[in-house]
């Protein structure tokens, strides 16, 4: 059954508090069905939530998943009273079931569904407009691991095992193309030939992780920049949004998954490759900033590997599109064909640009070590 048609149900299961106008389809996610909900309170303007059900085929455990963004978020919603900001709009906040105020719901089909206050006057950007906005979400992300150092990693589930584990992901994706169930590998040959050549690359940072090089800390592990809401006054990142993957794992791969979205002016499906590079200017803006905002919490070994980070989340995030394109688009949401071929080849283009300026992008992260 479609998430729209689960709706009804669905709405009446949550305490918004007032009656609910409508809920219209929202945003650019490309896992979770998410939906703005509009209600009517009697003597006020009119609210707004975000409405989601949460992605079955990325999340076994939607149970786990909830269990660490309450215990984030509450985290979180300290750190921020504690440093006097304002917890109802620098984090997330959890709206309840009706009744026995549950934090999530199961619909008729055993999906998992779950309401947030919307955070308003902000802008979700798919793209940096500006430097400035680029760095804001990288103050936002790098203050995000900050203000999340102490925070007791056990208590977290692995809500996707194995999420950035390169290694991993070159296995499936070798199985993927081992049964090339739909016959399409014969249509991405160079793309599977790059992967290919790149096999040692996937276990860089896993080995230095192994060595004792790079330590395991509470990320993000899904920086991309709409994942981060802006103030619309400031212009600074107010809310780190999406927290479903927070949970153990490699700083270097917060900062990746950010140069890897953002350092470059190309959408991620686009088809004329010639717009993907990566904008050094960009990145140096960016190093700048998530190194502001972690606030000297990292070491320098993590340093030294910060371009790993993004040339390996480029890398894998290629692999995980051209994974999904040989298994049928199973999993990152698409709206045409050959959508996750087209964003595994922009992934691709961009690593090359990486290995092409390797120097470069070393360089500017000594100057600020
Ligand atoms: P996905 O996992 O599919 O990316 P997200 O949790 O990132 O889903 O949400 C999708 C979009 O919904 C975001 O890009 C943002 O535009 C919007 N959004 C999510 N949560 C909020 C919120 N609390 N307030 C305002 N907008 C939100
Ligand atoms: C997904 O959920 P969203 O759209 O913010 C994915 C990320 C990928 C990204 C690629 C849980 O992010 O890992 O890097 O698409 N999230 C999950 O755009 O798999
Ligand atoms: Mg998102």
């Amino acid at each position: 059954m479609s998430a729209e048609a689960q709706l009804p149900q669905v709405l009446a299961a949550f305490d918004f508090g007032a009656p609910v106008v409508g809920a219209l389809r929202y945003g650019k996610g490309h896992i979770n069905d998410t939906f703005c909900v509009h209600t009517q309170p009697e003597d006020a303007m009119c609210r707004r939530f975000i409405l989601q059900r949460i992605s079955p085929s990325a999340f076994k455990h939607p149970d786990e998943v909830m269990s660490n963004i309450l215990k984030v978020t509450d985290y979180l919603a300290q750190e921020i009273k504690a440093a006097g900001g304002d917890c109802e709009r620098e984090t997330m906040r959890v709206v309840r079931t009706k009744g026995d105020g549950h934090a999530w719901y199961t619909d008729s089909e055993g999906s998992a569904w779950r309401v947030y206050t919307f955070v308003e006057d902000t802008v979700c950007l798919q793209a940096a407009e500006t430097p400035e906005q680029f760095a804001a979400s990288g103050r936002a992300f790098g203050k995000f691991q900050y203000m999340l150092r102490d925070f007791p990693a056990a208590e977290l589930f692995e809500t996707i095992p194995h999420f950035h584990d390169t290694e991993d992901r070159l296995a499936r994706f070798k199985a993927a193309l081992a049964q090339d169930k739909l016959g399409r590998a014969k249509e991405c040959a160079g793309e599977i030939r790059f992967v290919l050549d790149r096999e040692e690359d996937c276990s860089v940072a896993l080995r230095a992780q192994r060595e004792g090089k790079l330590p395991l800390r509470v990320t993000h592990n899904d920086t991309k920049l709409n994942n981060v809401l802006m103030d619309v006054t400031t212009g600074e990142g107010m809310c780190i949004i999406d927290l479903d993957t927070v949970m153990p794992g490699l700083s270097i791969n917060d900062f990746g998954d950010s140069i890897r979205f953002g350092a470059n002016h190309c959408a991620e499906d686009e088809k004329d490759l010639s717009k993907m590079s990566i904008d050094l200017e960009l990145y140096e803006t960016y190093v700048k900033a998530f190194l502001d905002g972690a606030q000297g919490s990292l070491t320098d070994a993590e340093l030294e590997y910060l371009p790993w980070g993004a040339k390996l989340m480029t890398l894998e995030c290629g692999i995980r599109f051209l994974t999904d394109y040989l298994v049928g688009d199973e999993y990152f949401h698409i709206t045409r064909p050959e959508q996750n071929l087209d964003r595994c080849r922009t992934q691709f283009k961009l690593v090359a640009d990486m290995e092409a300026h390797w120097d470069e992008m070393n360089a500017i992260v000594a100057k600020y070590r």
